[in-house]
């Protein structure tokens, strides 16, 4: 029995890994904006892999503000908490409150029965760029990154590749340091998130929701540190519009 469990273990996750040596889209973080992209691309009809530093998927959704598990959304938004199912209740004016464990759950959830293949404790450490694209991604174990182990990573193609790992943009910032691109943005390069103003950065969330290079797109938190937005706290409505917008993009131009 031992063996046969074991065995079963390994030979299904090298099936999933094996199958997603090639994606249509890689997406870094499983963050709101990544887990929602994730959903609407499978949808579409696209090969879609999630790959996640932590042990849990979810990024900032769990904590709410300040680890009260509630998160607030706004009216627009209402029609995604309903298609993945999440409850909510008025706050008054124009905003809503979900349970953030929900939340996080039902975003999960739903982009892995949409068909996306999510690989956890995973940490992309590079892209894979080739002749003036972006099209792919390097990754390692993250237990090999805190050990601070000497390990060569293995590589994932991708025709598309979604930087969805929030306040640092890693993916967009280490693809100017290291391929040397001018990316989309008014200076070339990574902004930098500004200071907190929850109504501009709500915005600019998804104005900010952009293909930034060949290959290269950001979402959510990611998307405003590359092009200098303000930050929001605890709303997720832009999150979310944010990951659906990339969705959209990214399906357009892989047509
Ligand atoms: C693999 C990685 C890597 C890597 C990071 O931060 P997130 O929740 O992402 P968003 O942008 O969808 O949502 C942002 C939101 O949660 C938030 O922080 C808000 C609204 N803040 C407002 C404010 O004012 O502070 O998730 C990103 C995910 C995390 O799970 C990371 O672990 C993961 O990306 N990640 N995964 N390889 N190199 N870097």
């Amino acid at each position: 029995m031992e063996e046969k469990i074991s065995r079963s273990i390994l030979n299904g996750y090298f099936r999933k890994l094996t199958d997603c040596l090639s994606v249509d889209v890689a997406i870094v973080g499983a963050g709101p904006s990544g887990l929602i992209a994730a959903q609407k691309l499978a949808i579409g009809g696209k090969k879609v892999a999630i790959f996640e530093r932590k042990l849990a998927p979810g990024g900032g959704v769990w904590g709410g503000g300040m680890l009260f598990n509630e998160l607030v959304v706004q009216e627009n938004v209402l029609p995604i908490l309903e298609e993945f199912g999440i409850c909510y209740e008025s706050a008054g004016d124009e905003f809503y409150t979900a349970d953030s464990v929900e939340t996080a759950s039902s975003l999960i959830y739903h982009a892995l029965k949409a068909g996306a293949k999510l690989f956890n404790s995973i940490t992309v450490e590079d892209i894979l760029f080739k002749a003036g694209r972006v099209c792919g991604i390097v990754i390692n174990w993250t237990p090999v990154h805190h050990m601070g182990l000497h390990v060569d990573p293995l590589v994932i193609s991708a025709d598309a590749v979604l930087d969805g790992t929030g306040h640092p943009s890693e993916v967009v910032a280490l693809a100017c340091r290291k391929a040397g691109i001018e990316i989309n943005t008014p200076t070339g390069g990574v902004m930098g998130e500004k200071p907190m103003w929850m109504e501009c950065g709500e915005i600019s969330t998804v104005e900010n929701t952009k293909r930034l290079y060949p290959g290269l797109y950001a979402s959510g938190m990611a998307a405003n540190n590359v092009s200098g937005g303000f930050r929001m706290g605890p709303i997720f409505g832009g999150m979310f519009l944010s990951g659906k917008k990339v969705a959209d993009l990214i399906m357009e131009d892989l047509l």
